[in-house]
């Protein structure tokens, strides 16, 4: 019994007592507060010892976060990073000094063996769905979109551009008019809105709003309000998260589809940190969470209120 029990207590080391760094990008929108709160709630669920940083967005704070974890010898690092250049230095310091890093949510550009694995969704994936669901609201009508982009050279932002594209490729009655950065933010979002409103004669010949995340989507709600447009109906909304707030929105009739992002990024991060830690186990290079659509026939009230509480 002593041997099997030694040999069955080696393949399930866990991760209690261990110290882990967290470099987080900051708390620009409600998904990002969801994520940092389920991450937390699974590192006490397994006895990690988190260490966490925000970066308030800048990309030297995550640097500077994750040299300090270097210093203090953690036995790994997470880090959902900013942008996706810019890394190459610190990753290889972490891995001189015999530390794993898991990338959270964005991915980065840089050779695979600095990173154990990313845990991320399909980001393009996530444009293709909401310009193929944009396709069908509108047929063979004309429509002029514009875009909210988010952060300047993160990976959600280049790759959900692109994903929207594939989307709406091949129908020539769609058209991105304007697109413009709002850097995930609702405060950005609306002031943006506000400028593509004004830009396009009260936003008469706006027909649609793509946003790469729900929280720009709330923000320019606020704008094309303030308009006297309806959003919902004059203007389309359609983004991506999944969080409360758009729920709320299309119960209110004023937006039409969102991409669900999960913000539980840490579970199958810690997992495959278990493993590795445990007994070498390679994960796979890219973890890919779910993305699933979401429009006002989905039941928003039900979708907002198992949502309340989970930290967005
Ligand atoms: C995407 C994630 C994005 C969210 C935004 O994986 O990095 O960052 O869509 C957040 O809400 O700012």
């Amino acid at each position: 019994a002593g041997v099997s029990a030694l040999l069955s207590s080696a393949a399930y080391a866990d991760l209690s007592g261990k110290v882990i760094g967290f470099s987080q990008i900051g708390s620009e929108s409600g998904w990002r507060a969801a994520e940092t709160s389920v991450t937390k709630s699974e590192a006490e669920k397994l006895g990690v010892d988190l260490k966490f940083a925000d970066a308030q967005q800048k990309q030297e704070n995550q640097i500077k976060a994750i040299r300090g974890f270097i210093a203090q010898g953690v036995a790994a690092i997470l880090i959902a990073p900013v942008v996706a250049t810019g890394w190459e230095e610190v990753l290889t310091e972490a891995k001189e000094a015999n530390i794993p890093v898991i990338l959270l949510d964005r991915g980065i550009d840089a050779p695979q063996d600095l990173y154990l694995t990313s845990v991320a969704s399909d980001q393009v994936k996530e444009g293709r769905v909401a310009g193929e669901w944009l396709v069908g609201a509108v047929g063979d009508k004309e429509c002029k979109v514009v875009e909210l982009q988010g952060t300047v050279g993160s990976s959600p932002a280049i790759n959900r551009k692109q994903g929207f594209e594939e989307g709406i490729k091949g129908h020539a009655n769609l058209s991105i008019i304007r697109s413009q950065t709002g850097d995930f933010t609702r405060a950005k979002g609306k002031e943006v809105m506000e400028g593509f409103l004004k830009a396009e004669d009260g936003g008469k010949g706006i027909c649609a709003v793509y946003a790469h995340n729900d929280d720009m989507a709330v923000g320019a709600i606020q704008a094309i309000k303030d308009a006297g447009l309806k959003p919902g109906s004059d203007i389309l909304v359609v983004s991506i998260d999944g969080v409360p707030d758009i729920f709320q929105a299309m119960v209110a009739g004023e937006a039409n589809a969102t991409v669900e992002l999960t913000p539980n990024m840490a579970g199958p991060a810690f997992a495959a940190l278990d493993a590795y830690l445990t007994d070498g186990t390679q994960p796979e290079k890219f973890i890919i969470t779910e993305s699933k659509l979401y429009t006002p026939k989905d039941d928003p009230q039900g979708e907002y209120d198992r949502r309340k509480g989970l930290g967005y």
